[in-house]
């Protein structure tokens, strides 16, 4: 929410040159940033730290975030215990069809629970770098977005007050409920929406992955997806009517059915295993545009949001992170305005170009059980051509690993 000036009963406002609002993966690389280079900064999240460090979202991290993360001294814990991923598995047409990425191009992925990322993001900044942070605050509200003095107001847990922080910078990371965003509308800025018309039933099971890399269950039923996560937890998906109630969805029936989309000649069937996680997902993207007003910054998932087909959001919020964060550093340290100026255009390229693979690849998941038998055929001819066509297959891996040369 926003409003013109701060709420007047915090007794003395504080100041800090940046306020970072949420701390996901994006605010907490902008905060780890700031601090390494010695700037001041304040981040403002509405959860627990104990909440934010358990909260299961994604896992795979494409090779140029986490060297990203590593230039910038948050890749240590990663770097240890992350899985490498080499491959990528369709099965289609009661088939096993291996997608060697790693053989095609010398390139990985790294799988890494967010929940972990997040845990170590929060205790470089908060423990070692000495930032400063206030979880489970209410009520935010952004004031004086046109002016160059913006500032920051919240209902604090400790005081039962309103609290304003007075800034030179607001960089808006709160996810895709946050209020950054909303500060910006109406007529602020403009928000392109896609919706896909397709449920995900997003599941955690407390069960080992049954193969060793991700597996796409391109069935004429619906698509299933398995994730692995860790040795003990996986990440599985299944096509499901968009707001379907996850009670429809028993564990019996949840593992009839990815043994059924996932089975395939050959194939070991899933490690059946209790549900820790089951909601449905509406697949929708958006991009919000512009993704700067004045001295408010929007960054991750608070300005665009990329449905989990290619698993691509939590990398996003890191390009923009790393953008973001280095601008400001440039900015505060040496007055140098130009990577501010720059940072929605290289931000806005890479997202389109995020959105545009989602788009195409959700064709390849869900056209084959669309109920129309000219998709279907279609369908069938784009999951194919992967596996005839070196150029088609090469052009695959650069947009599902993020490697293009330029974007
Ligand atoms: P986040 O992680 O949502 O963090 C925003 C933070 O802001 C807090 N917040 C507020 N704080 C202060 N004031 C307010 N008014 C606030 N409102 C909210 C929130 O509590 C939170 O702590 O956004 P960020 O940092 O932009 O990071 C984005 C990623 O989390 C997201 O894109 C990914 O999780 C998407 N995603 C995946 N991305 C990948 O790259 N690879 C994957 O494998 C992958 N799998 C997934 C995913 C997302 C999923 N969900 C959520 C649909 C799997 C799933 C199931």
């Amino acid at each position: 929410m926003t409003q013109t000036s701060p709420h007047p009963n915090s007794p003395s406002p504080q100041r800090f040159p940046v306020v970072v609002v949420g701390a996901g993966p994006a605010g907490l690389t902008v905060g780890c940033i700031l601090r390494a280079a010695g700037v001041d900064c304040l981040v403002l999240e509405t959860e627990t730290r104990e909440f934010i460090e358990r909260r299961p979202r994604a896992g795979v991290i494409e090779e140029w975030a986490v060297r990203g993360l590593e230039q910038r001294g948050l890749a240590g814990n990663l770097l240890e215990r992350a899985e490498r991923h080499i491959a990528c598995e369709f099965r289609f047409a009661g088939e096993r069809f291996r997608f060697p990425y790693h053989e095609l191009t010398g390139r990985h992925h790294w799988v890494y629970p967010q929940p972990l990322l997040v845990t170590d993001l929060v205790h470089e900044y908060a423990d070692l770098r000495g930032g400063a942070i206030r979880f489970a605050v209410r009520d935010v509200m952004l004031h004086g977005l046109d002016g160059h003095s913006p500032s920051v107001s919240y209902m604090s847990p400790e005081t039962e007050r309103r609290e304003v922080v007075e800034c030179d910078f607001l960089a808006g990371c709160d996810g895709a409920r946050g209020v950054s965003r909303a500060a910006l509308q109406p007529g602020r800025a403009r928000t392109a929406r896609h919706d896909y018309g397709i449920g995900w039933l997003a599941l955690l099971a407390e069960a080992p992955p049954s193969a060793d890399c991700v597996l796409f269950g391109c069935h004429p039923d619906g698509f299933a997806g398995q994730m692995p996560r860790s040795p003990q937890v996986t990440r599985y998906y299944l096509q499901c009517p968009p707001g379907d109630d996850p009670d429809n969805w028993p564990h019996d029936r949840v593992w009839a059915e990815l043994r059924r989309r996932l089975g395939a000649d050959g194939a070991a069937p899933p490690a059946e295993g209790r549900l820790i996680e089951k909601r449905v997902l509406d697949m929708h993207d958006y991009v919000t545009e512009p993704m700067v007003h004045g001295r408010l910054f929007l960054a991750g998932d608070a300005a665009h949001l990329v449905a989990p087909i290619a698993a691509k959001g939590l990398n996003l919020a890191l390009h923009d992170a790393f953008l973001l964060g280095d601008a400001l550093v440039a900015r505060l340290t040496k007055g140098d305005d130009s990577g501010l100026a720059e940072y929605e255009a290289a931000c806005l390229r890479r997202v389109w170009d995020y959105q545009e693979f989602s788009q195409w690849l959700s064709e390849l998941y869900h056209g084959g059980a669309a109920g129309d038998p000219f998709r279907a055929g279609t369908t069938l001819a784009r999951l194919r051509r992967l596996f005839t066509s070196p150029a088609a297959a090469a052009a695959f891996a650069e947009q599902y690993l993020g490697t293009a040369e330029r974007y």
